[in-house]
């Protein structure tokens, strides 16, 4: 596509489960711009910090642009040929278990379909898990144990429509930002609705928050059994609702009962009056949802989490009635898709199961396969230990990069380094798990793929393309498509477009369906390509019959359950013993996220504003831990378990609970020096859903002793990898990295050239200090700084995003320069500190100002500053910064 008269094309974030809607423009000149869609029902016209700076990550910068084989360019027809012979000779020798693929829930429905069809009826392993695994799994599971089906039974409109929203293991904030908006402003319209959150951390989400529960590690199920046991003993049970679409009501109850008052304080960490505020404020708001993300699922005890919340709901009735329900919240823009079409090794397609003989036949008969695998294959965890076995002959993985974001990382890296032939499709040619990769397929990203995406209220929406394919870039099904075709499967496999692959499975979810299965697609499954490239978002079920395009669809509120007898489960849920902690191990590990990084930050980390919110990798300690540890303000720390040990940046914050680290999932052997989190993590699973236990792992915690700390500005990629510590980011005009160094003086001399990017005869400006250790160098070209570094022996404390504006300053005043080694603006050039909008690049300093000038609201500091006038993601801590000001002034 070139360049021609901007016109926006409709498509969907690539981010988060929310599903935004997207208005995507190329411009003349090739700029991106991006805006909210104010028709998808999904976002309503907003986006998050992410989503608005989706333009700034759509260059070709670090692309993936051609396949290669073992390192040199190869054709596709090489490759493809290579990987079909590769596939087919390991089945061969020593079976169809003998490979795997392990995808993503970041590839869209239309290649999930064609990696199912073929795993599952074709090579006839299910032998396909997913980094869902890593996400949703104890979801599906909890689900499919109550309901019989892995079914989310609400909508969106339910977060507004409650009377309380109860918020558990899920930081809205920043992992669901528009969500957390439409919250907000229905809470805003609606002073009376409730928020609580329950999370070990005072998370930013806990500013909507009436009532925050700070629960002990893993206390979920004890304390929703407590609330089941509470709602019988006060008369809040449904009674008709139970009996007429339930079973096993008893059993649970005499489970939840058997918990005491003492076991109850000991397992939460709450005590009485929370506990019962909490479950007073649950049993007398009739509209209640209770969402949950990964502080539920990613747990030992996950899936009896999501029981023990189901529960509750059933007993009451509160399900499937506007502003009421359970509601799991998606991470990923198609885990929900990849769910739908059996992506995981123990579902079958179109939500049917792969243990039900009368299922495996009939998908068989729909796909007129050879075979039909007839055993749920390796879950992820089991299958990167098969690989490290030797079992797994040939491995693909398709849009997720395991070596980062798996648990024990480091067995998983060294597995793919002994796996005799990987291929991996990504959209980047260097990722910690590409490196390992013998074939590399280069496939089309965001704004070049199209297809569609399920987000976490069942709203299919399609993503589109608005930018021509780079290179020789392909999307992830033809890919596979075109190795089924090679494998021997040419009928199969012959699609010819995303819409043939959706005609087809809309026809798969509704064959022999007559509601007897919750996913039925049949109004689409005639669809023309005109037609769904016109596909406005929609909710299922649609089956054939049904036109109605716009109504809010919700199950269960007159049962009507996807078990045999069509009677919900209780499951008879006990509360297990949670602290993973040793003598040698003394501190609970939780991992997650931060508001403006995605994941392995393959893609936000090419953006500078993105990057400007958080640009290190850190541990969040409480002050009284620090204290004995002896740990201060901004020093690093190592965090070990016993697996091995990463350097972050400490974060001092009675945010956090004691004995507690919180550390992010983000930064990767490319954006830092030893920070990858899961390196340190057990790969200990839920025994039912096999999804790993991120947020729970045992570890101990030290101060690191640097002898230098360094910080660098600088137009060209600094070299680093000398220093003890570093941790890169994009920066306007060039990079920003902290560092630390082990050694003495003469390491110092020798490191600044590399880490300026420059050689050793570029004049410096050049000041000193060695009573204090501090040095400062800047180097020029012409008008502009080439780069600066500042170094100390305690933690540099110059102003970062001053310091990181400067690369695009006029230094043509010579008597200028010295500011920048002085380390600070001139008087009249103020320093706005710390990034908090990362959209209207607003710094805390700013808003501070603001609020001393007489702002006493968020909305006035907008006003003053601009600050959160974009996406709003920002609001939650401009609101934590106004607070701890505390200065009350009238608007
Ligand atoms: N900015 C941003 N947004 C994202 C993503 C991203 O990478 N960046 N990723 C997306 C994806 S794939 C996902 S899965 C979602 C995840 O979205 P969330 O689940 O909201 O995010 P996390 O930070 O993983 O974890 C949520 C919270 O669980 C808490 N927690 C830890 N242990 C427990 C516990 O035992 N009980 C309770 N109740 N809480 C606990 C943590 O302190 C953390 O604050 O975010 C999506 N959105
Ligand atoms: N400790 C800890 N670990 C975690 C978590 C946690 O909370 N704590 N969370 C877990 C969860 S919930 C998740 S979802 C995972 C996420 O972890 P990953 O899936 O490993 O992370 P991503 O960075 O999203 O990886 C996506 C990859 O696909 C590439 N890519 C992007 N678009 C495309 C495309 O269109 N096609 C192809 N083929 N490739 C593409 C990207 O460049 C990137 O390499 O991490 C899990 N790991
Ligand atoms: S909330 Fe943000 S990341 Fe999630 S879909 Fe919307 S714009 Fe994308
Ligand atoms: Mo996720």
């Amino acid at each position: 596509m070139t360049a021609g008269p901007a016109c926006a094309v409709k498509t969907t974030c690539p981010y988060c489960g929310v599903g935004c809607g997207v208005l995507a423009t190329l411009e003349e000149g090739g700029a991106v711009t991006i805006k909210g869609d104010p028709d998808h029902p999904a976002s309503l016209g907003r986006l998050c910090s992410k989503g608005s700076a989706l333009g700034e990550t759509v260059d070709l910068d670090g692309r993936l642009l051609v396949p290669e084989i073992g390192g040199r360019r190869a054709s596709w027809d090489e490759a493809l040929d290579l990987v079909a012979s590769r596939f087919s000779q390991a089945i061969a020798e020593h079976g169809p278990d003998s490979v795997a693929f392990y995808v993503s829930g970041q590839i869209l429905t239309e290649d999930y379909y064609v990696a199912n069809k073929l795993m599952k009826g074709f090579i006839g392993s299910a032998n396909i898990d997913t980094n869902s695994r890593l996400c949703m799994a104890s979801s599906v599971a909890g689900h499919r144990r109550a309901f019989g089906s892995d079914t989310v039974p609400g909508t969106y409109e339910d977060l507004e429509l409650a009377d309380l929203v109860v918020l558990t293991g899920s930081n809205l904030a920043w992992c669901h930002p528009v969500l957390y908006q439409r919250i907000a402003a229905a809470k805003a319209a609606r002073p009376e609705m409730k928020v609580v959150l329950i999370d070990p951390r005072r998370t930013m989400t806990a500013d909507l928050a009436d009532l925050h529960l700070a629960i002990a590690p893993d206390g979920d199920v004890s304390l929703f059994l407590g609330l089941l046991a509470h709602l019988a003993d006060n008369g809040f049970v449904d009674e008709a609702y139970v009996k007429a679409h339930t079973s096993g009501f008893d059993q649970a109850l005499e489970i939840a009962r058997a918990q005491d008052l003492t076991g109850l304080a000991a397992q939460t960490g709450l005590d009485a009056t929370q506990l019962q505020q909490f479950y007073a404020l649950w049993a007398g708001s009739e509209k209640v949802v209770t969402v949950y993300s990964q502080g539920v699922n990613q747990s030992r005890s996950g899936t009896d989490k999501v029981n023990a919340i189901i529960n509750c709901h059933l007993a009451t009735g509160r399900i499937g009635k506007p502003g009421m329900g359970p509601f799991s919240v998606t991470g990923q823009p198609n885990a929900m898709g990849g769910r739908e079409v059996g992506g995981l090794a123990n579902m079958l397609a179109a939500h049917m199961e792969i243990e039900n003989p009368v299922h495996r036949d009939r998908v068989q008969r729909f796909w007129g396969s050879p075979v039909i695998a007839d055993n749920a294959g390796l879950k992820a965890v089991d299958l990167f230990q098969a690989v490290a076995d030797g079992k797994i002959k040939a491995l693909w993985i398709m849009a997720t990069n395991p070596v980062d974001s798996m648990p024990d990382a480091g067995a998983v890296e060294a597995a793919l380094e002994a796996c005799p032939f990987v291929v991996v499709s990504d959209i980047m040619a260097e990722t910690d798990t590409i490196r390992h990769a013998h074939v590399k397929l280069p496939s089309l990203g965001w704004g070049e793929k199209d297809g569609t995406v399920t987000n976490s209220e069942r709203r299919i929406s399609r993503q589109r393309a608005f930018l021509a394919a780079p290179g020789e870039a392909k999307a992830d099904w033809w890919q596979m498509a075109e190795v089924g075709k090679r494998m021997g499967y040419a009928n199969a496999f012959d699609f010819a477009n995303a819409a043939s692959i959706m005609r087809e499975y809309a026809a798969q979810t509704a064959f022999e369906n007559d509601g007897t299965r919750d996913l039925d697609l049949g109004a689409i499954a005639d669809i023309d390509d005109a037609a769904y490239e016109a596909l406005a978002p929609f909710q299922w079920p649609r089956p054939a019959d049904d036109l109605s395009l716009t109504t809010d669809k919700r199950f269960f509120a007159n049962g009507g359950f996807f078990t045999p007898d069509r009677l919900a489960r209780f499951v008879a849920v006990a509360p297990s013993g949670q602290s993973a902690t040793t003598a040698h191990h003394r501190f609970t590990l939780n991992t997650g996220r931060i508001r403006d990084h995605w994941h392995t930050m393959t893609r936000t980390a090419k953006s500078a504003r993105l990057s400007a919110h958080i640009a290190e990798p850190f541990a969040e300690i409480h002050p009284g831990d620090a204290k004995v540890l002896g740990i201060g303000e901004a020093d690093l720390v190592r965090v070990g378990s016993e697996r091995g040990e990463i350097v972050v940046r400490a974060l001092i914050t009675d945010r956090q609970q004691r004995g507690n680290i919180f550390v992010p999932m983000h930064w990767t052997d490319q954006w830092a020096s030893g920070a990858r989190v899961d390196r340190l993590v057990a790969p200990d699973v839920d025994p039912v859903s096999g999804q790993p236990a991120l947020k729970n792992t045992a570890v101990d915690l030290a101060r690191f002793e640097a002898h230098h700390y360094g910080f660098v500005v600088c137009r060209n990629k600094p070299v680093l990898e000398a220093a003890a510590y570093w941790a890169l980011a994009r920066s306007v005009g060039g990079w920003r990295a902290e560092f630390a160094l082990e050694e003495g003086r003469d390491a110092v001399q020798s490191f600044i050239c590399a880490a300026l990017g420059i050689d050793a005869a570029t004049p410096l400006l050049s000041f000193s200090d060695p009573t204090n250790g501090v040095t400062r160098h800047a180097a020029f070209d012409g008008t502009s700084l080439i780069g600066a570094v500042f170094v100390s022996r305690q933690p540099v404390t110059v102003s970062r995003s001053w310091a990181a504006d400067q690369l695009e300053q006029d230094y043509a005043n010579l008597s200028s320069r010295w500011r920048i080694i002085a380390g600070r603006p001139a008087n009249d050039m103020p320093d706005k500190g710390a990034i908090v909008c990362a959209c209207m690049n607003v710094g805390v300093n700013d808003i501070i100002g603001a609020i001393r000038s007489g702002c006493g609201s968020v909305d006035a500091v907008s006003r003053a500053t601009s600050a959160g006038t974009n996406c709003g993601s920002c609001k939650a801590e401009i609101k934590v910064i106004l607070d701890e000001h505390q200065i009350i002034a009238a608007e």
